[in-house]
């Protein structure tokens, strides 16, 4: 199901980023490291008819994918936005072919397709939720916990989460954090939706321990190897009784095609912000959908402005497994838009407004801002 309704184009003026240093209630440690603060690039983009927000997901440093934040920062004032620039008169859907020579980059270029596409949406009064083609007004939210000191501490945080209401949790695993924290999970709240996530940390040669997991009945176990990985995840699917879902290694449509194809994958994590924006996310739904492949919505500990567009893409029809599309409290004691997502009743409410549906909490956004840059045209 394809966007149903193009939006009008927008001429843009210019544009403005920041990049935001917004604390974490409590430090986030993946197979790849711990943040304590959350650093990340907000996109403003000024049109005669008003502002359009978006929000560039990269972190500090090239951990989890080769980009990182100054990197985007560079390309976005250097190449990127100039292109969106010179391009005239613009709609949302011309976005991704203004960028597209430009190699990779795909968080930036989420992150400028999504101010163009608020801007676009806000003028004509429709809701990213009604222009995706999302067919409910909440969606189940899921809850990714980070590896903690002992699986002591894992059960005592996964336990807070359940308590909140969140539906489904996922623990993050790596090589010697692995059977022995999902078991103590599983052996404290008995059959729970949950999930494992090891961010790329595992090889094949960790097949037999990976295999170890069955016993777990998990949902599924997202991207235990590297991003180049197809052949050895098809290889190591084959092994597993646990679904194999992929994360990294989905930079695209194209890509999510071939790890179908190859048997790499049965479940896919979309990420607008992986690949390159929340049209390619809704190309790679209809992907899926069409071969009945089950799709979630994944986080990178958005902002309010990303989380709000998360919870419109979460609302597709094809996105029938749980995504990590939790509370703004989950991740920060203060957001920079002025309602926050919050759980209810284990979802979160997608928002009906105009464009992404949430208002930028101005104050917020400035006391967490550390530079700022505007371009014009
Ligand atoms: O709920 O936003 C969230 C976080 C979900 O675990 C989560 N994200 O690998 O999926 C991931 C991980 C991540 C976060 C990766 C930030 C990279 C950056």
């Amino acid at each position: 199901m394809p966007i149903a309704r193009a939006a009008a184009s927008v001429n843009l003026d210019g544009f403005e980023l920041r990049v935001l240093h917004l604390p974490l209630v409590s430090p986030f440690t993946t197979s790849f490291g711990t943040e304590t603060v959350r650093e990340v690039i907000i996109v403003r983009a000024i049109t005669a008819d008003g502002d359009g927000w978006g929000e560039i997901v990269t972190q500090q440093a090239p951990l989890y994918s080769s980009e990182y934040t100054h990197g985007a920062w560079d390309v976005a004032q250097r190449y990127l936005i100039p292109a969106l620039l010179d391009a005239g008169p613009l709609a949302p859907e011309d976005v991704a072919g203004a960028l597209a020579p430009f190699v990779g980059h795909r968080m930036a270029k989420a992150g400028l397709e999504l101010a163009v596409l608020d801007a676009a949406l806000r003028a004509e009064s429709r809701s990213l939720g009604e222009y995706l083609g999302a067919t409910t007004d909440r969606v189940p939210s899921g809850v990714s916990v980070g590896i903690q000191r002992d699986p002591a501490a894992l059960v005592e945080a996964v336990g807070g989460y359940l308590d909140e209401g969140y539906v489904r949790i996922k623990i993050k695993i790596k090589p010697g954090r692995d059977l022995a924290d999902t078991a103590a999970v599983r052996d404290a709240f008995g059959a729970i939706p949950l999930q494992v996530d090891a961010n790329s940390a595992f090889t094949l040669a960790d097949a037999d321990t990976l295999a170890e997991l069955d016993r777990f009945d998990l949902l599924l176990i997202e991207q235990p190897l590297q991003e180049d990985d197809l052949v050895d995840h098809a290889a190591l699917a084959r092994r597993l009784r646990t679904p194999v879902c992929l994360d990294e290694s989905i930079t695209s449509r194209k890509a999510a095609a071939d790890a179908l194809a190859l048997g790499a994958a049965s479940i896919i994590n979309i990420k607008a912000g992986r690949i390159g924006g929340y049209l390619e996310a809704v190309a790679i739904h209809d992907l899926c959908r069409d071969a009945g492949i089950p799709v979630w919505c994944g986080g990178m500990l958005e902002t309010g402005i990303g989380r709000a567009a998360n919870a419109a893409l979460a609302a597709l029809p094809g996105f029938t497994l749980t995504g990590d599309v939790s509370a703004s409290g989950r991740f920060y004691s203060r957001d920079i838009v002025t309602e926050p997502a919050v759980l209810e009743n284990g979802h979160v409410r997608v928002p009906t407004g105009p464009g992404i549906g949430v208002e930028i909490d101005q104050i917020a956004l400035d006391e967490f801002t550390v530079d700022r840059v505007e371009l014009r045209r």
